[in-house]
């Protein structure tokens, strides 16, 4: 399963430029760009289990920063400031990681 199968590589590409400037991301809108929003909640869930690389249930810090190359290999890192923003958006209950239950992604 690869991240074109779940949402369109089109969308992926217009998203990730619309943040191409560092500390210019915003989860929200880069998730409805992407068509997430629109995702069934199992859908959403093959999402999240792609970005989490080494399949450990949680979304880490440095799966964070990279986030965006899990959408497209070209994409940028989020600096440090998007993705500690990103992280207390998504971890709902403050143990460092997001989990796919329950958390904004
Ligand atoms: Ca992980």
């Amino acid at each position: 399963m690869s991240m074109t199968d779940l949402l369109s590589a089109e969308d992926i590409k217009k998203a990730v430029g619309t943040f191409a400037a560092a500390d210019s991301f915003d989860h929200k809108k880069f998730f409805q760009m992407v068509g997430l929003k629109k995702k069934t909640p199992d859908e959403v869930k093959k999402v999240f289990h792609i970005l989490d690389k080494d399949k450990s249930g949680f979304i880490e810090e440095d799966e964070l920063g990279s986030i965006l190359k899990g959408f497209t290999a070209g994409a940028r890192d989020l600096s440090t400031k998007e993705t500690k923003t990103l992280m207390a958006a998504g971890d709902k209950d403050g143990d460092g990681k997001i989990g796919v239950e329950g958390g904004s992604l």
